[in-house]
């Protein structure tokens, strides 16, 4: 496993000076970890749903996972509604937690994607709603699955999705994941898988990549961010954990818009790497920057979420024009 080094983000990205725009402090429930969010807009404001792990800060104790419900008037200062929210019934077996929620405004409605934590394996979600009070669980994949997101509109007539199955068997019982694409008629049956972006196409992971934000339109093409993952044993000991050797940081690439699975343009170096304390040096895991929110604004100003070290939400922005300036 060839080590990756030092590694720092790109100066088209700018740190919101809120940073962060929402922790635990600001959830009028039990709440130590937030992160992770996914964000959109939809009927004229702001809404984030964020991952919760609740537990007590002080005593770096987690006791389990909730989302978390916020809205916004400016993409900045958030609102966090009283109680959690998606709190379902599952029609299906031993589900421990939902998490790592990605919001897509499709057709009218709010498609969540999320992760569900079972006892037979993660697999990946896609739910529906129009108040977040009420969803339809439209489909669950089989394990192991993670980070879907899902693209904005019909392509060809199908919802598409990029997606992170886990093939350990095949890897050597290794952590090597790449990122994948399927298409569905009706956000049930998904099929069609095609490998869209592997481990090794990218010289800043040694361990696994994952989807970021929900894609978004731009004439040139799908711009996405995605998560790329390098490991090293040096790191060792950071964070609350002993064993805490990864990295996280964001990549950047650009999709063809009438056929999603070709990569037409990828930045070679990372878009953000953990450089601010809270995202390097401060929490749960060091180390960790997780996209999972990209807002085009009208002006072409790019607002990006993404969870901290696993332990707080934050804002950077870019321009479109000089994130395309990366990519093509
Ligand atoms: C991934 C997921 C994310 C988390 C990240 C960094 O595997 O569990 O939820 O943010 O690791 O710890």
């Amino acid at each position: 496993m060839p080590l990756i080094g030092e590694l720092h983000s790109n100066s088209a990205v700018i740190r919101h000076p809120d940073n962060p725009i929402l922790s635990a402090k600001d959830v009028p429930y039990n709440a130590a970890l937030i992160f992770n969010a996914g964000v959109t807009k939809y009927q004229g404001r702001y809404v984030m749903v964020f991952r919760n792990d609740y537990g007590s800060l002080e005593k770096h104790e987690l006791h389990g996972t909730n989302l978390g419900l916020a809205t916004s008037d400016d993409g900045v200062r958030w609102t966090v509604e009283p109680e959690p929210i998606f709190q379902i019934d599952w029609p299906i077996r031993a589900v421990q937690r939902a998490y790592d929620p990605r919001l897509t405004v499709i057709e009218g409605r709010v498609a969540m994607c999320f992760a569900l934590d079972t006892f037979h394996g993660v697999r990946v979600g896609i739910a529906l709603t129009d108040n977040f009070a009420h969803w339809d669980i439209m489909t669950v994949s089989a394990p192991d699955n993670r980070n879907a997101v899902l693209f904005p509109e019909k392509i060809g007539g199908k919802y598409v999705r990029l997606e992170r199955p886990f093939p350990v068997y095949s890897r050597g019982g290794q952590e090597r994941f790449d990122i994948w694409i399927s298409d569905s008629p009706d956000l049930k049956y998904w099929g069609n898988n095609q490998l869209v972006l592997a481990v090794e196409d990218v010289n800043f992971a040694n361990t696994k990549l994952g989807p970021g934000a929900p894609p978004i339109r731009t004439p040139k093409g799908w711009l996405t961010l995605f998560h790329a993952v390098d490991t090293d044993p040096a790191r060792g000991k950071n964070g609350w954990e002993d064993q805490w050797q990864k990295r996280y940081t964001v990549g950047l690439m650009l999709l063809d818009l009438e056929n999603p699975a070709r990569v037409i343009g990828r930045y070679a170096e990372p878009l953000m790497a953990p450089d601010a304390p809270y995202e390097r040096d401060e929490g749960f895991r060091t180390n960790v920057i997780f996209p999972g929110g990209m807002i085009l604004e009208n002006d072409g100003e790019v607002k990006i979420y993404y969870g901290a070290a696993d332990t707080v939400e934050c804002l950077a922005t870019a321009h479109v024009e000089d994130l395309l300036r990366l990519v093509i």
